[in-house]
């Protein structure tokens, strides 16, 4: 799952990737050129470090989201560049850094700071361009409907119609995100990275012990977050002691970072379950509403092909009876069939045979 961190020129975009990424990439102006950086962020979840401290495990994995710092956008109406565009329509979701801090010797391409402003604007590029998208879309579509050939008519048609739906909608400046799609639609639409159909998440970059500004924002699949990037970077370089006694100068309980981290899993619609053993204990991400069936294909192939009977038991079962032949003696590892639903947070052992 890959996250692209977009925003103004100079809005703090790198400086949030490094503190994501606890990277050191160098946070210099890059004039809005276009230039992207992946990094891969473990999901931190104190479920599995209490799992782990139980198995003892040679290995613990997290959960992992991509981040990619991707810069270019200029926040206008304007047709994006095709490599950019390319790029942003392969990501999942979206960060989006809003510049809140004030400072003089960094210049805000429109000469203030204005969150509101600048959120409206990026929208209304992200918009624009699936405006244009969809309409590239609507004439193949009539010329493919002229023909004749190819398609059967009905499949084309429903096409049409979705189509329209878009057009209208993206004309009154709805994001595409906002429509219900029937999950036949949504099988079609696979190929098309349409930018407001991707979760969004607006993060404000606040300066050190700055207050985060009220902003109204409230859509279907968005969230609005706030975090102090140049301190969080800072912290995030810093060894794990120093940046204890860093944050306790500074009274900081939680890092911004974790809460962008578990936002961003959500926003995806992602949960975890676990695996546990002596050689690893394992976060696994899976759509919400993933069958067994699902979570064994995501461990390996083989587990889905031979799959007979998924073991199941909830985090906190296993952690109160301290283990799984415990969990079993008391009638709380329960047996389930390949359609059962996982939840987040159980501990899933996958019976099965090749
Ligand atoms: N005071 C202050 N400065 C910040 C903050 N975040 C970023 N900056 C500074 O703003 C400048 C731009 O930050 P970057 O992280 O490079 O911004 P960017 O969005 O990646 O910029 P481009 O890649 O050029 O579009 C740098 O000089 C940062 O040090 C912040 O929270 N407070
Ligand atoms: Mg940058």
């Amino acid at each position: 799952m890959r996250l692209g961190i977009i925003g103004l020129p100079q809005s703090g975009k790198t400086t949030v990737f490094n503190a994501l990424t606890r990277g050191n990439q160098p946070v210099t102006t890059s004039g809005g050129r276009f230039d992207v950086r992946t990094a891969v962020v473990d999901v931190p979840d104190p479920r599995v470090d209490r799992l782990s401290a139980m198995f003892k495990p040679k290995k613990t994995i997290y959960a992992k989201v991509t981040y990619a710092d991707i810069a270019g956008l200029e926040g206008s109406k304007s047709a994006i560049s095709g490599a950019l565009l390319n790029q942003l329509s392969q990501m999942d979701g979206f960060v989006h850094v809003v510049r809140s801090f004030e400072d003089p010797s960094v210049p805000h391409p429109a000469g203030s700071v204005d969150a509101l402003r600048d959120i409206t604007g990026m929208d209304a590029e992200l918009l624009l361009n699936d405006l244009i998208a969809v309409e590239r879309r609507q004439e193949r579509l009539a010329e493919e409907r002229k023909k004749g050939a190819g398609r059967d008519k009905a499949t084309v048609d429903r096409e049409i119609a979705l189509f329209e739906r878009f057009h209208a909608a993206l004309s009154t400046e709805q994001p595409l995100r906002e429509l219900e799609i029937s999950p036949e639609d949504e099988k079609n639409l696979a190929g098309f990275g349409f930018l407001t159909r991707k979760p969004l998440l607006v993060l404000l970059n606040l300066s050190e012990g700055q207050a985060a500004p009220q902003v109204e924002y409230a859509q279907p699949r968005t969230a609005l977050a706030a975090l102090q990037g140049k301190l969080e970077m800072d912290l995030a370089q810093l060894e794990p002691d120093d940046a204890q006694i860093f944050m306790e100068e500074y009274g900081i309980t939680e890092l911004g970072l974790d809460r962008v981290i578990h936002l961003s899993y959500d926003l995806l619609g992602l949960q975890s379950f676990f695996t546990v053993g002596e050689d690893e204990v394992r976060a696994w991400t899976v759509n919400r509403g993933a069958t067994a069936l699902e979570a064994a294909g995501t461990i390996h192939t083989d587990l889905a092909k031979g799959f007979i009977r998924a073991e199941v038991v909830t985090y906190d079962d296993l952690v109160t009876l301290g283990g799984l032949s415990e969990a079993r003696g008391k009638g709380k590892l329960r047996l389930e069939g390949k359609e059962y639903i996982v939840k987040d947070g159980e501990i899933v052992h996958i019976r099965f045979n090749l």
